[in-house]
């Protein structure tokens, strides 16, 4: 490839334990695919590498709970998130899989190299061990409240909610997901990788070395890990799916996952250049290729961390030039979940919008979660379409082949003198490579998104303003003019919405009969990409409008959704064991109002309440933060179960119960005294 750069792209491995939804591609695979697609258009030396990740305890967890083998889950899978990515336009270069045989050997060789260099730390501890289940807790087999954050329903390997990775031990009142017992310690040996020997190391690579070009998100949580201290992480596992560990002595014992899962980039790697027949080493091991992992940000230390560090064990490869990681994306305000099914599924949606990938596409890149989580509604996702795809992009492309077929029967015309009006245009045209790709370079690609729609709408307004529909009769020698500049606006667009909207793209360069050459780089230095009688291509419409009934199925999908979770939370609720009249009558129950509500600190869910029972001001912890602001609840008339033993909730004394139900959505809401006049001491019986 002559003295192009090089860059090898990953992407995050998906688990094989569901399919692709909207906040795997928004996240990661979207943003990876533009960068892809705008690095093939500039003609550089670009492997875009992914595959299945199909170790883990997500694999195991999921085929226990459907009573198959983990091999039918990955193969199941695996299969299925293949298709969608293809179908969707995501142009990896190669897609394999963790349980291909080639990733097993290059990931054993990585440990026991390792090992050999006596990189590991091997050591007898106490893990978790759930003695019901006969097994040990690790990662996601094991939850409970983060000792960083406190929230309650951290991993035994990682908080969701801080981003902290964990050893399963460090976790405050763990409890195992297998049988929801509570986890005693029990002896066993596990290889540990010291990370601390690496903390300077990384600290002068990315503290020192990336304070400017990694995203504020990615360098905050590293620099925050390396300020804690890196600690020895165990990289192998009591499980019995997975790849062996190689070494005596290790019988029974498999790698951990994230031990294995990045490997996976490299044995993809090798695989393609495999089948390709070319030499794998230099996009891994040269200093000038340009390493770049996308990810979702509860990925990050695995990537920043973990993964360096056993690269800098290892020796001979080259560490990320970067690491844009996203935030999360919601749905219509909900957190996604496999578990719930909430969300929009990939496979699901190429069915119901058939030939609308580019749709999706830019709804979900217009409104990434590049710096902070973000919600995708499906009324944004209507608006972006309907009004920026279909009303500017569109417009103007139609406007555009038809004038040309109408007036020159699709004859490009021969321009004439320019106005400032047309030399503005054709300026913004070829300014247009060098902005929007100054914007991609640094990974922001909402940015450069809008600047590509910029363009399209600087074509429309141009359009607008000329008139060329009113000048035919008495200007014909102008129109011709505004027509020929109107062309190489959107033969520039063809090329510069490659990597957004790859699907309308390949139909407007075959419409505008756009030269195999032409490129990224072209559209920028060229006065002319499309000369003036060239015959064009066949006009077809590249963006269809989505009515609201279309949408209306969508929001009706996902309300049912809602219904049926709330309907299964119900059905999980079996009633208690009977209790006496008597034991009833021990319970004080009294109406209450709330006078004044705090936060309480470090926690997510947890209000302090001052309540008034009329005899007294209770100080009440109610776990109710999630569903209202401290605002909201002042002044509410509550039950209240004043008799109970005081207990202390995060150092704060709570003494009694407010009761709470639930709504139709899930939201907790009070048991309110309705009957008018009900007044605070009242007794509820
Ligand atoms: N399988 C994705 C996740 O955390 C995880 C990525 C592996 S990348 C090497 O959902
Ligand atoms: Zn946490």
């Amino acid at each position: 490839m002559g003295n192009t750069k090089r860059h090898t792209l990953t992407a995050a491995l998906p688990y094989t334990n569901g399919p692709i939804h909207i906040g795997h591609l928004a996240g990661v695979y979207v943003p990876a695919d533009i960068y892809a697609r705008y690095l093939r258009n500039k003609k550089e030396d670009v492997v875009f590498i992914c595959g299945s990740d199909e170790h883990g305890v997500a694999i195991s967890m999921k085929a226990r709970k459907e009573g198959i083998s983990p091999q039918e889950v990955i193969d199941r899978y695996h299969a299925m998130i293949d298709q969608s990515f293809q179908e969707f336009g995501i142009s990896f270069d190669h897609y394999s899989r963790t349980s291909a045989q080639i990733h097993h050997q290059t990931a054993s060789e990585f440990f026991t190299t390792l090992h050999k260099n006596n990189d590991f730390i091997e050591e007898f501890t106490e893990q978790l061990y759930d003695s019901e289940a006969q097994q040990f807790l690790a990662d996601r087999f094991v939850t409970g409240t983060c000792p960083k954050c406190q929230y309650e329903e951290a991993y035994g390997d990682q908080c969701e909610q801080c981003g902290s990775s964990l050893n399963a031990t460090e976790l405050i009142n763990p409890t195992s997901t297998l049988s929801g017992a509570v986890p005693t310690l029990k002896e066993t040996k596990h290889w540990f990788l010291p990370l601390d020997r690496y903390q300077d190391f990384l600290k002068e690579w990315i503290l020192e070395g990336h304070a400017s070009d990694w995203k504020p998100n990615v360098y905050g949580q590293v620099k925050s890990w390396l300020d804690d201290g890196l600690k020895p992480r165990a990289v192998t596992r009591d499980l019995d799916w997975g790849i062996p560990v190689p070494v005596k002595g290790a019988e029974g014992k498999v790698l951990y996952v994230w031990f294995d899962a990045p490997i996976g980039y490299i044995s993809a790697t090798k695989e393609w250049a495999r089948l390709k027949g070319v030499d794998w080493e230099p996009y891994w091991k040269d200093e000038n290729t340009e390493l770049i992992h996308f990810i979702g940000k509860d990925n990050i230390v695995f990537h920043c961390i973990i993964f360096p560090a056993i690269l800098k064990a290892e020796g001979n490869y080259i560490l990320p030039k970067n690491v844009p990681a996203n935030e999360f994306l919601n749905l219509e305000g909900n957190k996604l979940s496999t578990s719930k099914n909430w969300a929009v599924w990939l496979h699901e949606y190429l069915n119901d919008f058939p030939g609308q990938q580019d749709a999706l596409r830019y709804a979900l890149t217009a409104n990434a979660p590049e710096n902070k989580d973000n919600d995708f509604t499906w009324k944004d996702f209507q608006a972006r379409n309907n009004n920026e795809l279909v009303a500017i992009y569109g417009n103007f492309i139609n406007r555009v082949l038809v004038l040309t077929q109408k007036y020159y029967d699709g004859k490009v015309p021969t321009p004439n003198a320019f106005t400032d009006a047309d030399l503005s245009v054709l300026a913004a045209l070829k300014k247009a490579p060098k902005t929007i790709g100054d914007s991609l370079d640094r990974f922001r690609f909402r940015e450069a998104s809008q600047l590509m729609m910029n363009l399209a709408r600087t074509g429309n307004k141009y359009l607008a303003e000329e008139e060329p529909w009113k000048l035919i009769k008495t200007a014909p020698e102008r129109v011709q003019t505004i027509i020929y500049v109107a062309v190489q606006v959107a033969a520039g667009l063809s090329v510069l919405s490659e990597p957004f909207l790859p699907f309308s793209s390949k139909k407007l360069k075959n419409m505008v009969a756009l030269p195999e050459a032409c490129d990224w780089k072209q559209v920028g230095l060229k006065n002319e990409l499309i000369p003036s009688q060239t015959q064009l291509g066949k006009s077809a419409l590249l963006f269809s409008k989505i009515e609201d009934d279309t949408i209306q199925i969508q929001l009706d999908k996902l309300e049912a959704t809602k219904l049926k979770n709330n309907e299964e939370a119900l059905q999980v609720t079996p009633v208690k064991e009977t209790v006496s009249f008597e034991d009833f009558t021990k319970l004080d129950l009294r109406v209450g109002t709330i006078l004044s509500a705090e936060k309480v600190a470090k926690t997510k869910k947890l209000l302090a309440l001052k309540v008034n029972i009329g005899s007294e001001t209770r100080t009440i912890v109610s776990g109710i933060a999630e569903d209202y602001t401290p605002e909201e609840v002042v002044g509410k008339t509550v039950s209240v179960l004043v008799n109970l033993a005081p207990r202390t909730l995060r150092g704060v004394e709570s003494q009694g119960i407010i009761l709470m139900t639930e709504n139709a959505e899930g939201k907790l809401v009070f048991v309110t005294p309705s009957e008018a006049n009900s007044q605070p001491g009242f007794t509820i019986r």
